[in-house]
């Protein structure tokens, strides 16, 4: 990932793109892309491209090196880094110039101004391309053929399980769900979902006061999402919620998620893992603006927040007056495989943050610390009406996201077109519920999820655990 280049105050950049677009504006140098544009007919795409790009690296070296650029791709991405991060706050002059050169160099313009539906349509598109559908949305027999050979291909690595297998083929066969459909579940059974037993789960969140680890097993095992209200109150640990937000925390610098599109909802949906970095003052400061840009979202604590990690230690070693383990890893971590290796994760944010509806192949804890999170749940069988999206059948973790918009909204909520494109999310009523400070969610693997922030800054803590063996097992006594 690139480092931004923290000098590079605002006039800076904007004369270094007034520079660069003068150069790409020149007639000779339009001359020599339009002779290179006229080779795509004989030449290769990628030779065209790397071509293009050869012609404006002459260009950009020395420009980018005048103002302090490394050398090579490296200074590229910093720049690109440096103008995302610009069009994100907003900085319209920033994202009129970046247009405008990518305008003379032939390339499209940047994705601002989308709505997340047309993101999402576009999604649904490209997996249906992808999966050579025809007009009717159906998938030709020697596709269907393809996934089949791909699943016993599957088994006979031992990436799953044989009669993992045997679902999946029969469900290829019989076209009893969408192949994008089965395409996910195949995810879902690389990472040892029992999935023959979550066929026949009961549709229902268990809310209660607190468990004890042997009652949490029990909906663990049978991948039921439990939603704890008053086990974690201890409020010294609670405290961490406030801590985290506080300049006296804020480290260096943390990746943030910085590409959201806006929902029909009003709220800003974000896309991308996290990939922009920047001072975490500044990311504070941008949560008191009304319309946050971006989202400290998926952030490994040990290395993005290396001192929330220190706060969140200390506790994990604590107890309570009673004596009880204050912290879920403590108390409920022996009914889950292993902790994923990155550890504890923080997803910190304002504005309605908002992730749109996918499913995550390992078991969550997911702790409310501050603010508010909305979420709707619908179990893993739900693939068949969410329309899961995917670059190509052969990717090995792909359907995880779905081509919905997120928030939960009722199929009658939906235009028109948009119901008649997603006719089967007709059957996709949600689980809702609202998480706050101190309360904890097991959201089971599998399940698919999407999860709105209160306006004010909210925060929540999340353990992923791969799964349990003893749950992995169960599939073979379910046949
Ligand atoms: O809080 C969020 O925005 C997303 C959280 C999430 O998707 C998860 O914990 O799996």
């Amino acid at each position: 990932m690139a480092e931004p280049v923290d000098e590079l105050a605002m006039p800076e950049l904007v004369r270094l793109l007034q520079e660069l677009l003068a150069q790409y504006q020149d007639p000779l140098f339009q001359l020599q892309l339009q002779q290179l544009q006229l080779r795509a007919s004989v030449w290769c795409a990628s030779d065209v491209r790397a071509a293009k790009k050869a012609l404006a690296a002459k260009v950009q070296e020395p420009i980018l090196q005048r103002y302090r650029f490394p050398p090579g791709e490296a200074g590229l991405l910093e720049l690109r880094h440096l103008v995302r991060r610009r069009v994100a706050e907003g900085c319209q002059r920033v994202e009129s110039l970046a247009n405008l050169t990518r305008q003379s160099l032939g390339l499209p313009k940047l994705e601002v101004c989308r709505s997340v539906e047309e993101v999402l349509e576009e999604q649904r598109k490209q997996t249906q391309e992808a999966l050579r559908c025809d007009v009717l949305g159906r998938v030709p027999v020697h596709v269907r053929a393809s996934c089949v050979e791909r699943v016993a291909r599957e088994v006979a690595q031992q990436c799953i399980s044989r009669c993992h297998g045997e679902l999946l083929t029969e469900l290829l066969r019989s076209g009893e769900v969408p192949v994008s459909a089965v395409l996910s579940m195949l995810t879902m059974a690389r990472k040892g979902l029992p999935l023959l037993r979550l066929r026949r789960l009961r549709l229902a969140i268990v809310i209660k006061p607190a468990m004890s680890k042997q009652q949490l097993w029990q909906h663990v095992l049978a991948s039921q999402p439990v939603l704890l209200r008053e086990q974690f109150q201890c409020p010294e640990f609670l405290r961490l919620g406030e801590e985290a937000f506080l300049q006296s925390l804020g480290e260096g610098t943390v990746h943030v998620k910085a590409k959201s599109f806006m929902s029909r909802k009003g709220c800003p949906v974000f896309m991308c893992e996290p990939s922009l970095k920047m001072p975490f003052s500044e990311f504070l400061e941008s949560l008191k603006k009304r319309h946050c840009p971006f989202y400290l979202g998926k952030a490994p604590i040990a290395t993005e927040l290396p001192s929330l990690q220190k706060h969140l230690d200390r506790h994990t070693a604590e107890t309570d007056a009673a004596g009880a383990a204050i912290t879920p890893l403590e108390l409920f971590g022996g009914c889950f495989g292993a902790l994923v290796p990155a550890g504890v994760y923080t997803y910190m944010g304002a504005g309605r943050n908002t992730t749109s509806i996918h499913f995550d192949g390992y078991e969550n804890l997911m702790m409310c610390m501050r603010g508010k999170k909305h979420i709707c749940l619908w179990p893993p069988w739900a693939a068949a009406q969410l329309y899961p999206v995917g670059e190509s059948f052969s990717c090995p973790d792909g359907f995880t996201r779905s081509a919905v918009s997120p928030g939960g909204l009722r199929f009658e909520e939906l235009e028109a077109e948009e119901q008649a494109r997603l006719a089967c999310y007709r059957h996709a009523e949600p689980l809702r519920l609202t998480l706050e400070p101190g309360q904890l969610l097991y959201l089971p693997a599998g399940w698919w999820h999407c999860v709105e922030g209160s306006m004010e800054p909210n925060m929540i803590l999340n353990w992923w655990f791969s799964l349990h063996p003893q749950k992995i097992a169960q599939e073979q006594d379910a046949k």
